[in-house]
Formats: C-alpha cells, structure tokens, sequence
C-alpha cells in the first residue's frame, strides 16, 4: 500500500460544500482516508484578483499508483463539473497530489513532489497539522521545519 497527500482547494461557489463532496468521493473510489486537516481560509495565492480559498490536506492509503491516483482525482474533478477560468484563477474544486510516498516523478503529466507545494503556507501548513515529521523527499526537510520557514 502507498500513502499520498492530497491537498483540495476550493474559490468558487459553497466551498465548504464542495470541499467535503470531494472527500466523500474520494472515499466511493476505494480511496483510503486516514487523516483529515482542517478546513482553512486563505488569500489567494498568485494570481490575487479572486476570491479568498477553503483549503484542507487530506493523508490517503491506496494500492493505486500515482499516475492512477491522478485519473481518479481528475475524473472527480471532472464528476464535480469542474469549472477552471484559467491557470491558478477560480475553481469550484481543485485536487492536487502533494507526496506520494517519497516518490520523486517529473514527467509532462504529473510532477511530484508537487512543484510549488514547499511555498505556499495553504500546502504546509494542512500536512504540517496532520504529518508534522514527513520529510519533503527532494528537499529532505521536515513539512514542519519548511512551514515554520514559510511564516
Ligand atoms: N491554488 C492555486 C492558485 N492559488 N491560492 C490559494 N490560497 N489556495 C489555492 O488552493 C490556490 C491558490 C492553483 O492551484
Ligand atoms: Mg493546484
Ligand atoms: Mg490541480
């Protein structure tokens, strides 16, 4: 079995609501659940003319490879009627593999560790809540020790 960090990201519509219905989809795909962080508002990072984020990192154990963990993930965005204006702009519901074991994959589909994920707080600070000594496999720091950096 592998494990995987998971992070959701939502600024469109009942955030919340969407944020949950992705958890409980997640779970209908066989997925494992093992840890849940809070749900946390954020400012948006980026491209800063849009609406405030509900953030949350979901710990997932499944015997899916991380290719097919990507599918599934896209295919619940899909199911969610996902509704992307345009790169880092408003999403209804947005799933991101964070880790995936301490796997290190850079191909044109899937990046992971995600490529971003050691400077946004919204990303750390979740898995730092749930996972605090789980070590960024390429930057071989603590999640805890790269968000207390990020502060
Ligand atoms: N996602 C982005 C761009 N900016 N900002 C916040 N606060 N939360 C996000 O999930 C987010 C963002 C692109 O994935
Ligand atoms: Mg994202
Ligand atoms: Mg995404």
């Amino acid at each position: 079995m592998h494990k995987a960090f998971i992070a959701l990201g939502s600024n469109l519509g009942d955030k919340r609501k969407n944020i949950e219905i992705a958890i409980e989809k997640i779970k209908e795909k066989g997925i494992k659940i093992l840890k849940v962080s809070s749900i946390i508002e954020t400012e948006p990072y980026g491209y800063k003319d849009q609406d405030s984020f509900l953030n949350a990192v979901c710990l997932v154990e499944t015997s899916l490879d991380a290719f097919s963990l990507l599918r599934v993930l896209l295919n619940i965005e899909e199911e969610m009627g996902r509704k992307r204006i345009f790169k880092w702009g408003p999403r209804n519901i947005d799933l991101d593999i964070i880790f995936y074991d301490d796997l290190v994959i850079e191909s044109e589909e899937l990046i992971i560790p995600h490529p971003d994920a050691h400077n946004r707080t919204f990303v750390m600070g979740p898995i730092s809540e749930i996972e605090p000594d789980f070590v960024h496999p390429v930057l071989k720091r603590k999640v805890i020790d790269i968000y207390n950096d990020l502060l």
